[in-house]
């Protein structure tokens, strides 16, 4: 059976993202993968030593050079950033994930923003902070970086507080489902959940009843 769409990305990269996405979605069969090599050393490198494949990936796929990037076969569609990717596919598939009006349409673009700009480079950051070998050092960085994270994270409790259980109301949408995965990049941190439950307590209820949905892959192994 031909698929209707190529995903493009590498496990344990961003492709977490839309495979959790099509899991909820029940599409997931729908998709091909192909594979996208990935070098990560001081430098980050795709396509390493095929510098042919790199090119025609930039000019032909994605031309941030960054995965996950979608094609859906039947449109003639290639889209990059994993939650522009989960909008499209939640909408296309009436998911009852997507937004069903212009104001959670909204929303759900804000939350992705939110996750994209506010949150998820100082999480990821946070993680790679971990990987430093002096204990005074690593200590710091990540004090500096919670510090940091205080303003998004702050947008998020408070933001909870008003709406509900989920990020519009009643309802898992894609807003939550991107926000979430934002948030898991830092799971690996010693502490990460302890210090969210204390500062952020009804972000962590969130988080933690996402994370226990079954199409959720806590390991993100794509
Ligand atoms: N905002 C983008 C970020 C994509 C991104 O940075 N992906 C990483 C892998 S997880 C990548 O492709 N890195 C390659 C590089 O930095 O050259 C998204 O969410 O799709």
């Amino acid at each position: 059976m031909s698929k209707l769409y190529r995903l493009h990305g590498r496990a344990g990269s961003r492709i977490w993202k839309p495979l959790w996405c099509m899991r909820e979605l029940g599409i997931v069969e729908q998709a091909e993968i192909s594979d996208v090599p990935i070098k990560i050393g001081r430098t980050v490198e795709i396509f390493p030593g095929e510098d042919d494949k790199r090119e025609y990936y930039v000019n032909n796929v994605n031309p941030n050079g960054r995965m996950p990037t979608l094609e859906d076969l039947e449109k003639g569609l290639t889209l990059f950033d994993s939650a522009a990717i989960n909008i499209y596919l939640c909408k296309k598939h009436a998911s009852e994930l997507a937004p069903k009006d212009a104001a959670e349409d909204a929303l759900c673009t804000q939350w992705a923003v939110w996750g994209a700009f506010e949150a998820e480079q100082d999480i990821v950051l946070l993680m790679f902070a971990q990987m430093m070998k002096d204990e005074a050092r690593k200590k710091a960085r990540t004090t500096e970086l919670w510090d940091k994270l205080e303003r998004p994270m702050n947008a998020l409790n408070i933001s909870l507080g008003k709406s509900g259980e989920y990020l519009l109301g009643d309802r898992f949408t894609v807003a939550d489902l991107n926000a979430e995965s934002v948030l898991d990049w830092g799971l690996r941190v010693p502490g990460y959940e302890d210090h969210i439950k204390f500062n952020y307590p009804l972000a962590h209820a969130w988080m933690t009843k996402i994370r226990a949905r079954p199409h959720h892959d806590a390991n993100q192994n794509a």
